[in-house]
């Protein structure tokens, strides 16, 4: 299974128009409410070249989802929880494409008068706050009844929600706010919206540098450490509808040397800290993802529970090493093949077997 992003924001700021740009599926903009979705493969230089070296018979690239979901109306009684409907939808991603109006076109409806990038995120922030106000004021109201009862985890889960709430009540989101690991894992079952990592996406007119919107929103995203990546939503939308050989002269036009979809998933593969590993052979050729620190039995589990649930051991070449020594047999004589157990985690580039007992 692929990762999944959404892509959140107010409406008409260019969600549809940038889920179009990046999964060429040519969905109409004006389509508010319909909720799209999109299984794209994440372009991998290296997948290509093992390719070209296995002739596999079957290839599978690694994937993400991308969720188009529905915006923001804004009209200035938002702050209730009640804006985004489609909460669930933000619940089940990994990680916001939080797209920001920076173009200036009064043509284009837009619930304001003005373009204002901080504005806007500060609006979508305080739906994603307030809807993780009640998730905690819930599990408050739960974990206080089992601490009454002398549950002291329970007791301790309260303490970590309510300092969680008051800070959220100050109007720091979950991600701004700093916790422990234990804190973390206390969390987790919230699913808090707020808490989800953010990407930006400026959509701008044209890609020519002194925009001030883009200029105010990526000195915003400084603050919380997080990445901005600028795209003309609306150009790179009619690109991706080109044929693909033709797509490379108009992105050139636009001063790009890849498309968004290349910059944005990279960017956001490095933001979620994946790890892309590889299974390889005549049969199949496949590129997995998995999270930085992952052990190699968890590694091994996105590609059969079994393999996880049996791990033996895996035994691993590196990407580089095979492209520079230009063969498996030519690896594992260099001495560069190595055997590991169930505390190895995974590297980026790490071509694996699994070995492992299968369950009865
Ligand atoms: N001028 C201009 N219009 C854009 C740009 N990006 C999107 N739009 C237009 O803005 C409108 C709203 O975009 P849409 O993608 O539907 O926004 P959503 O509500 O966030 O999904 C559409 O009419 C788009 O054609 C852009 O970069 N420049
Ligand atoms: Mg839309």
């Amino acid at each position: 299974m692929g990762l999944s992003c959404g892509l959140i924001g107010i409406s008409g700021c260019g969600k549809t128009t940038i889920f179009n740009a990046i999964t060429a599926a040519g969905v109409s903009s004006f389509g508010v409410t319909e909720m799209n979705h999109s299984i794209v493969k994440v372009p991998d230089e290296r997948f290509k070249k093992l390719v070209d070296m296995y002739h596999p018979r079957k290839q599978v690239p690694a994937t993400l989802d991308v969720v188009d979901i529905p915006g923001l109306k804004p009209d200035g009684n938002n702050s209730g929880g009640s804006g985004f409907k489609q909460l669930g939808h933000i619940k089940n991603v990994e990680a916001l494409l939080h797209v920001v109006r920076c173009f200036e076109d009064q043509s284009v409806p837009y619930g304001y008068d003005t373009v204002n990038p901080v504005r806007d995120i500060e609006t979508v922030d305080l739906e994603l706050m307030a809807a993780d106000s009640i998730t905690l004021k819930n599990k408050i109201e739960r974990m206080t009844k089992k601490a009454k009862a002398g549950d002291k985890d329970a007791a301790r889960e309260v303490t970590i929600c309510e300092k969680v709430l008051a800070a959220l009540e100050q109007g720091i989101p979950a991600r701004r706010q700093e916790f422990t690991q234990h804190e973390l894992n206390s969390l987790y079952e919230c699913n808090l919206v707020s808490l989800k990592p953010v990407l930006y996406v400026a959509n701008v007119k044209s890609l020519d540098s002194g925009n001030k919107h883009v200029a105010a929103l990526t000195g915003y995203a400084q603050n919380e450490k997080a990445d901005v990546v600028v795209i003309s939503g609306k150009d790179e939308a009619e690109i991706s509808q080109l044929a693909s050989e033709d797509r490379p002269e108009f992105l050139k036009e636009l001063g790009l040397q890849e498309s968004s979809m290349e910059r944005l998933l990279n960017t956001a593969n490095k933001m979620l800290k994946m790890v892309t590993f590889f299974t390889v052979g005549e049969d199949e050729v496949r590129a997995w993802n998995c999270k930085k620190g992952d052990k190699a039995p968890q590694a091994a589990g996105k590609i059969h529970t079994d393999m996880e649930k049996g791990f033996v051991r895996m035994e691993v070449i590196h990407y580089n090493d095979l492209m520079e020594l230009g063969s498996e047999d030519a690896v594992a004589k260099s001495g560069k093949q190595h055997l590991e157990g169930k505390e190895y985690e995974v590297q980026d580039g790490d071509i694996v077997v699994v070995r492992f007992n299968k369950s009865k």
